[in-house]
């Protein structure tokens, strides 16, 4: 199996390897690399430069638990360790458009989710063994805070939700974190 399986289900047991963010059954696989983040870091002349990159700066490993209503998907992400002009490497981030909740799971490395619901933003540190609570109406974007390790988490959200991407190039996500020594901080999203 290698994309979404067809309603009705029957119940199935869904294995991972949580070192390599293979899940079997598998579902669909996204690959993300630079050319496919237009717009979303703060230094754009730089992403200009490293767009035709070849480099992963996430992978997004689905079951075949497909995105209709009332099924509840899950995916692994993981994402590489890097940084662009210090904004450290992170996913798109989006809305759900049908706003409901989302849970992360904290997987392998160390990481950040980034919440942010149009006024206001929150950061909740993910580690393996953390949930991420994300409330209804919350867009979220994770980030990888580590130099040198893949950070991974398991998402399980509503089928129905959808994904509004154009609403984070709008709105942006309220800050961003960059890399400050061996640490980071999150700075406003303009700045
Ligand atoms: C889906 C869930 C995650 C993300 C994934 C990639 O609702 O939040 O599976 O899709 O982490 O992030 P993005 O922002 O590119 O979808
Ligand atoms: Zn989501």
């Amino acid at each position: 199996m290698s994309g979404y399986a067809t309603p009705p289900l029957r119940p199935f047991q869904i294995t991972f390897d949580a070192a390599t963010a293979v899940v079997d059954p598998a579902g669909p696989v996204l690959t993300r690399r630079m050319a496919d983040l237009e717009g979303l870091f703060r230094d754009q002349r730089a992403w200009q430069e490293l767009r035709g990159s070849e480099k992963v700066v996430y992978s997004v490993h689905s079951s075949p638990v497909p995105e209709t209503p009332r099924e509840l998907p899950q995916s692994i992400t993981t994402i590489s360790p890097g940084e662009l002009s210090g904004e450290l490497f992170m996913t798109k981030g989006h809305q759900h458009p049908d706003p409901q909740g989302e849970i992360y799971l904290g997987l392998t490395g160390t990481g950040g989710l980034l919440l942010f619901d149009g006024a206001e933003h929150a950061w909740l540190d993910m580690s393996p063994g953390t949930i991420g609570y994300i409330p209804p109406g919350w867009a979220h974007r994770s980030v990888n805070v580590s130099a040198d390790e893949p950070y991974r988490f398991l998402a399980v959200y509503p089928g129905s939700a959808g994904h509004d991407y154009q609403w984070v190039l709008d709105h942006g996500m309220g800050a961003r974190a960059v890399r400050l020594g061996d640490a980071f901080e999150l700075v406003p999203y303009g700045g």
